[in-house]
């Protein structure tokens, strides 16, 4: 049995849903000047906003208005947590202000004490890839060290405000990010420049102002509980060959595991020396990133990779990062390899050498869903999916005594899709009546698997 308390309920991120991108006060952060791109093309940022680009996140799903609606909604799903994030930009329109922006706090204010009323629970992420685009313009994003005090007071400000009102909380989603895409950082690289070097050193600044906040939001409330978020990496060796093994262990150790090793040991391990990066790290980073452990291990897992040794191979993409094709796993229709085993091996791996809790923040099914002559969306795949990630879940933490949080499903309501800017790339249990081109009347509706997931919640797991 899952525990009484376990965390039921589906993620999403602020500039992913919210929209009103310009209202009340709300600076532009660099996910406001990202166009829509779709498999083939990826999106692109154009630093202004431009008149013949179509922004995607700017109008999102119109949830900064909506979100009444969609709340009633995962109420009647029995949802015990909600994981959002907080845009940065509505609270420090230009993120080095000295004064938060009232309105930015009050909508916030409006959102949770609306989930509360349901007995749904706030998860919130402080930062979920919603860097303010002055940050970027004046600072140079992550890789200035400045950009430590602007999160650090931004954070402090949220744990006085929300103090009672939220209780879990992580400081930077999928922090493995920055390395793989510094520009989600606000690290713009230029042509000729290092980008290693650049990238783990905003990665250093964000680790360190993780810590910090993490010790701000121990002080502000001892009942607070602090995570970290990463995304996963779980990749096969390709052959029984050793240096697979050694290929594939190194694919999830430095993809995945660097990022808690810091984050929940609290320094950097001694494999850290082979990336050959001489980082800017002071004593006082050394203090805060042992005082600031994390309380929890989140992450998000949607499917796995084959790894070799050897270059070559098909290539098939992922989440962020793309790896080698399994033949024993089917694929979504973006590519993504469905894999529900991976994510045994992955918890056994996480809960084994961190023994923190784990909580599951992420995951879904991303699908073009259709809309019958009915009128309905029978979306069984999104069910077959789910189905076999939460079974597994559920045998791992029965068999083996794995402390787990809980589980919110990706996009529980369609939203943009953070990677391809695509609406069609649909994770929901709740469609939106809304097209790629940003075409639609935003019009909610249930899927089927709305009822299975309610269903599935209602017996904790117990009827899948
Ligand atoms: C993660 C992000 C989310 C999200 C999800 C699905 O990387 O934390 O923001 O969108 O993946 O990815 P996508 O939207 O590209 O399908």
């Amino acid at each position: 049995m899952l525990k009484k308390d376990f965390l039921w309920g589906g993620a999403v991120a602020a500039n992913q849903c919210e929209g009103a991108y310009d209202e009340d006060g709300k600076g532009l952060s660099i996910m406001d000047i990202i166009t829509a791109g779709s498999q083939d093309a990826p999106r692109q940022v154009t630093l202004e906003i431009k008149d013949d680009c179509y922004y995607p996140n700017h109008e999102a799903i119109d949830f900064y208005h909506r979100y009444q609606e969609d709340i009633e909604l995962f109420a009647q799903m029995g949802f015990k947590c909600f994981r959002t994030s907080i845009a940065w930009t509505r609270i420090f329109p230009h993120g080095d202000e000295d004064e938060p922006n009232e309105a930015g706090l009050a909508f916030y204010d409006r959102l949770f004490k609306a989930l509360k009323a349901k007995g749904i629970e706030p998860v919130v992420t402080i930062s979920h890839y919603e860097m303010p685009l002055d940050l970027v313009k004046k600072y140079g994003g992550w890789s200035n060290r400045r950009l430590i005090d602007f999160y650090t007071k931004y954070a402090s400000v949220l744990f006085h405000r929300y103090k009672g009102i939220v209780r879990y909380w992580m400081t930077f989603n999928e922090i493995n990010s920055t390395v793989k895409i510094p520009m989600i950082a606000g690290v713009l690289i230029k042509p000729g420049e290092n980008q290693k070097q650049i990238a783990y050193q905003a990665l250093h600044h964000q680790f360190v102002a993780s810590s910090k906040a993490v010790q701000l939001a121990h002080e502000i409330d001892p009942d607070n509980k602090v995570g970290c978020m990463v995304m996963t990496t779980v990749g096969y060796p390709q052959t029984s060959h050793p240096l697979d093994a050694l290929a594939a262990q190194e694919y999830l150790r430095d993809g995945t595991l660097f990022f808690c090793d810091v984050q929940c040991r609290g320094y950097y391990p001694g494999y850290f020396q082979n990336y050959h990066i001489e980082l800017d790290i002071t004593d006082d980073d050394l203090k805060d990133l042992k005082a600031g452990t994390v309380d929890y291990i989140g992450f998000s897992y949607y499917s796995s990779q084959v790894v070799s040794h050897l270059d070559g191979g098909e290539k098939v993409k992922g989440n962020i990062v793309d790896g080698l094709k399994n033949p024993y796993l089917q694929a979504s229709e973006w590519g993504w390899q469905i894999d529900p085993d991976g994510l045994k091996y992955l918890m056994r791996i996480l809960y084994e050498r961190y023994q923190l809790p784990l909580f599951i923040v992420e995951n879904g099914l991303g699908y073009d869903d259709q809309i019958n002559e009915n009128g309905e969306i029978i979306d069984d795949y999104r069910i077959d999916y789910m189905r076999a990630h939460i079974q597994a879940m559920k045998d791992i933490v029965e068999q083996e005594g794995i402390d787990l949080m809980g589980y919110t499903a990706w996009g529980p309501i369609d939203i943009v899709s953070a990677g391809t800017g695509e609406m069609k790339k649909r994770y929901g249990m709740i469609y939106v009546d809304k097209d790629n081109e940003g075409h639609g009347s935003l019009k909610r509706m249930k899927k089927k698997s709305f009822d299975w997931y309610r269903q599935v919640i209602l017996s904790n797991g117990e009827i899948l």
